[in-house]
This record gives C-alpha cells, structure tokens and sequence, in this order.
C-alpha cells in the first residue's frame, strides 16, 4: 500500500498518556453515583450497574494479570481517533498479559450479532496507528437492544471465550452498551461491558465526560477550510458563503467553528429554539447583516449553519411532526400522486398553519421535506439544504428591501456543506492522545473487573501527563426521555447551553464580527512543531474549563 510521507512519519507518533497510566496502576473507588435524574426508575431499570461509584486510576505496584480476551465495536458515525481507541486498548491489554487477545467485530454492533469478526494483532493494529476513519474493522449503526441480539452476541463470545466487550459510540451506542452491560451481569455471563465516548457532534459530555473524541479534529478540520473560504471571500469580495456543518440536534461544532474562525454569522439552533424565532426571523437576520455590511461597500461574508437548523424553528418542528406523521398513515396514497402535483396534495392535507408554512418553502426543500425518511419515519434533517433555503429567502427579502429603497447592495450567494470531510481526518494531536488514553483506560478498567462504566479521562486542557483516567458509570448520565412513544432510560445529549461559557464568549463578539472583517485564518491542523500549535485543545474545551 502507497503512503504518504506524512503518513509515514505519523506512525512513528507515540501518543502521549496521563503521567498515572504509565506504570502500573490502581483503582481507587469514589462515591456511589446517581443518575442526573429519574433515580428511582433507572435503578429499578438496571439493579446491578446503578449507583457503582466513580473510578480514578492512580499509580501502584505491579499486579500480576491472567491473559484475557477482548472484542471491540465500532458504532455509528466515524470520527478521528477510533484507530487509536482500539491501538491503546489492544497496548493496554498486552501489558497486563502479553498473551491477551484483540478481537474486532466487523460493521458495528451488527457484527456481533452475525458473528462476524477478526483478530486483531500487532501488524494489523500497526498499520492503523494515528490514522483517521474506522477502516480497520468498519463501522454500522445497528442497534443492539433486543434480547435475541444480546443472545447471539453472547453465542460468539462463549465460542472465542471473549471476557470483555468495549463499544466506541455515541450517547445511543453507550445507552445500549449499558443495557447490553445489566443484560449480562444480570444472567450472570461473565461478559463486561466497557464504552467509549465517540462522536463529531460534541453532544456526549457531562461533568464526568469532558468531550467525545473526534470533536477536536473534525472541528479543526472544518475551521481550516471555513478559513480558506474567509481568506477566498475577503479576497474576491462578491460572495456571500452559507456553511452548512454537520452535528445533528446540536450545534457544538457550528459554535467551536465560529469561535475558531469569527465568522460574519454564525446561527445556533439552541438560541433559535429558545428565543422561539420563526423561519423568517432568522432569514431577516441574516439579510439585515448582509445589508448593514453592503452599506459599507462589504457585499460579501460569511454565515455558519448548524445541521439541525430546522428542527429547532419551533413552527418548523409543528410541520414536520404532522408530515412524519401523514406520510406515515398514507405512504401508498402519496406515492400514486404524480410529482408535478405532490406539492399541491401535501398542502391540501396539512393543517391551515402547517399547510401556510409549507406552501411558503422553495420547491426543494419542499420536496426534500416529503421524500427522505429514516428508518423511524423521521425527516433526515442533514438531508435538508437548509444553507440552499436560507441564502434563497435571503436573496428574496433583499430583493423586496432594494425595491423599498433599504437595501443598496449586491446579493451573490455560494453553498457549503462541511461534514464527511472531517469525520475520518488523521487525528489531531489532541485525538490521537486523547484517544489513546481512552483504549487504554478501558483495558483497565477490564482488568479491575468492571462492567456498565464509560471509560473516561479528565483534565483535558491540561498537558496530556496531568490528564486523569478512570471510569464513570454509564448509569450516572442516564435520565428517562420519550422515544417512539414510549419512556426509555437514555444518556442526556448535551445540547449548546446558554449560559455556558462557549456561546457566551460567541454572543460578546457577534455583533463586531457581523459588521467588521474580523476573519480568523486557522490553518491546517500540525503534527511538529511547537505544543501551543500542535496540541491546542478546542476553544469550547478551553472556555468551558477557564478557571
Ligand atoms: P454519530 O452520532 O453516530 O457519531 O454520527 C455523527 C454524524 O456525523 C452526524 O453529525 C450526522 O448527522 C450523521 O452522523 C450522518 O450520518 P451518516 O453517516 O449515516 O450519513
């Protein structure tokens, strides 16, 4: 296989661990935990892994450790660092017996199911280390959690006498890894269970769980590219840029991005939701800031859009909900309806309010609105061109404010939807550390016979020696949410607070960067150099933890 130069010095990186990993170790108990809410009901949910207390590993003298057996999944989307996971676990569990097995399951979750697998040896794992993607045994977002999946898991586990599972997803992954975790220790298996926090979306993190890896590098990753474009607009100075970036619900990345990079705009959906703005206050937003800048000669900028904008404008939500709903009951009948017509069917069948709404939505988006549903019936927002509608409706009302005299300015608009590019970049410093420590905590908390926990390392804007290692109960962020209809136990998603440092830092500069060019020009993410450039932790990391 061909690599590249970089890729070549970059397998050399030895990531660094927390000063307490490097020897031997203990496990020093805290606490019993609690759930943040709903104790009652997630105790009575899972009677062996509630209320176990929090773990810190500490140096301590050498343990002599049987040789043990290890699967490994990948869930979900992927995001930079998972090789790593997977590279200090299979480290960790040949330093407590250099005898120890690594299995990986091939595809997601469904490869525990359908029993397939592969080991995972030295040569194999040498090729992947520090590299992004999950290419090394591939991912999949099948969801184990029904009885007959927890039984064939278990199946292929008793035939290669595997003693520990660690699943590397996001909050759903880890909710079914502590189903899967109470499912076991309630048959009393023998399997452990052990999670790692992963996604891009930076919405899996408490106060236990500083941030879910890959957030760093894909971030920086975006922010690189939305300084290129800055550079590109400031240059020509005749487009206005709409990014779309990807992160589901939630909009960490667009915020990070915005704190990286000083947009003109940045739109959080949060704040859309909480300040219960209507699809046309955000679009008079936007032109009003195009229009203040075009009264300076500035007939460009640029606009940062959160993926799951439409969801959060609470009337768009209404819409959505009645055609999930409507299309649900009455697929067949809509799919007789020739395309030409589709439009004027919806609107006949929608609401009044609803129906006002839709038939005021360009075509496509209209149309992208009734096609693309998940597997649950819902709207697949990241599908939706919502940098396409607002530049639309922006260009619109411009045209209205020009003919009323308001607005004197030019109006061309360009489109950017930023998320694949940086869910598999080779990780950043950071990453590849904080990654690495991540499979290495899991080894250890097999070691010390745990199960039900999140494998967790703190004290992340701190050099990589002083971070802290240890293991959360998943249990502990667990709350009871409405799921398809019925009261499920969940770990919280971490939405953009409000009050939080991050976007409070955001809203003291919008203002000046909305009207000013006060571009930040990041640059591609380093590997050698000085730490303040190679191992910067991001801007949401470093507020959120400003003493
Ligand atoms: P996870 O929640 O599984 O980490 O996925 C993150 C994500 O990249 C989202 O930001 C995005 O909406 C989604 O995956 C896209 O999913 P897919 O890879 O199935 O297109």
């Amino acid at each position: 296989m061909t690599k590249s130069a970089l890729q070549i010095a970059r397998a050399a990186y030895q990531p660094k661990l927390p000063k307490a990993l490097k020897g031997a170790v203990i496990a020093k108990e805290g606490e019993a935990t609690q759930s943040v809410a709903d104790q009652e009901a997630i105790k009575a949910l899972f009677p062996n892994t509630y209320g176990m207390p929090l773990i810190q590993f500490v140096e301590g003298n050498a343990v002599e450790y049987p040789a043990i057996k290890v699967g490994v999944i990948l869930s979900g989307g992927q995001a930079p660092g998972g090789h790593n996971v997977i590279s200090g676990l299979f480290d960790g569990i040949k330093k407590l017996n250099k005898d120890s097995k690594l299995y990986g399951f091939i595809l997601g979750p469904g490869g525990l199911v359908d029993h397939n697998y592969m080991e995972l040896t030295s040569d194999i794992i040498d090729e992947y280390r520090n590299t992004g993607g999950f290419d090394i045994i591939g991912s999949g977002r099948t969801k184990l959690e029904k009885e007959e999946q927890f039984e064939k898991g278990l199946e292929i586990i008793k035939e290669l006498g595997i003693n520990a599972l660690v699943i590397i997803g996001g909050d759903d992954s880890n909710t079914n890894a502590c189903v899967l975790a109470e499912y076991y220790a309630a048959k009393k298996c023998g399997v452990q269970v052990i999670g790692c926090p992963k996604t891009i979306d930076g919405d899996l993190k408490n106060e236990m769980i500083e941030t879910s890896f890959g957030f760093d590098t894909a971030c920086k990753t975006y922010s690189e590219m939305i300084g290129n474009i800055q550079r590109d607009c400031n240059s020509s100075r005749k487009y206005w840029h709409f990014i779309k970036l990807m992160g589901r619900s939630a909009s960490h990345i667009a915020l990070e991005c915005a704190l990286q990079t000083q947009p003109n705009l940045c739109i959080v959906s949060e704040e859309v939701e909480a300040n219960n703005m209507s699809l046309d206050d955000v679009v008079t937003y936007i032109a009003q800031a195009v229009a203040n800048r075009a009264v300076e000669g500035n007939n460009y900028g640029t606009v940062l859009i959160p993926e799951g904008l439409i969801e959060f404008i609470p009337a768009m939500k209404k819409l959505i909900a009645e055609l999930n709903d409507f299309l649900a009951h009455n697929a067949a009948e809509f799919a007789m309806v020739k395309k030409s017509q589709q439009r004027e069917y919806i609107i006949s069948k929608l609401s009044k309010e609803n129906a006002d709404i839709y038939a005021s939505l360009p075509e496509g988006v209209a149309r992208q609105l009734t096609l693309d549903r998940d597997p649950h019936g819902n709207v697949q927002v990241s599908l939706i061109e919502t940098e396409k509608l607002l530049s639309d409706m922006v260009a619109v009302k411009l045209a209205q404010w020009k003919e009323e005299g308001k607005y004197v300015g030019k109006f061309a608009a360009q489109h950017h939807f930023f998320g694949y590019e940086g869910r598999c970049a080779a990780p950043s410093n950071f990453d590849a550390d904080y990654c690495y420590s991540l499979g290495y905590t899991a080894s250890m908390l097999i070691a010390n016979g745990k199960t039900g926990y999140m494998s967790s390392v703190r004290n992340t804007t701190a050099p990589a020696e002083e971070w802290i290692a240890g293991g959360v109960p998943i249990t502990m962020m667990m709350n009871m949410e409405r799921r398809h209809g019925e009261m499920k136990p969940v770990i919280q998603k971490a939405l953009v607070k409000l009050d939080g440092a991050p976007f409070k830092a955001f809203a003291a500069n919008r203002e000046e960067w909305a009207l000013k060019t006060s571009y930040v020009y990041p640059g591609p993410i380093q590997y050698f150099g000085p730490t303040e450039v190679c191992d910067e932790p991001t801007k949401t990391l470093q507020l959120e933890q400003a003493k």
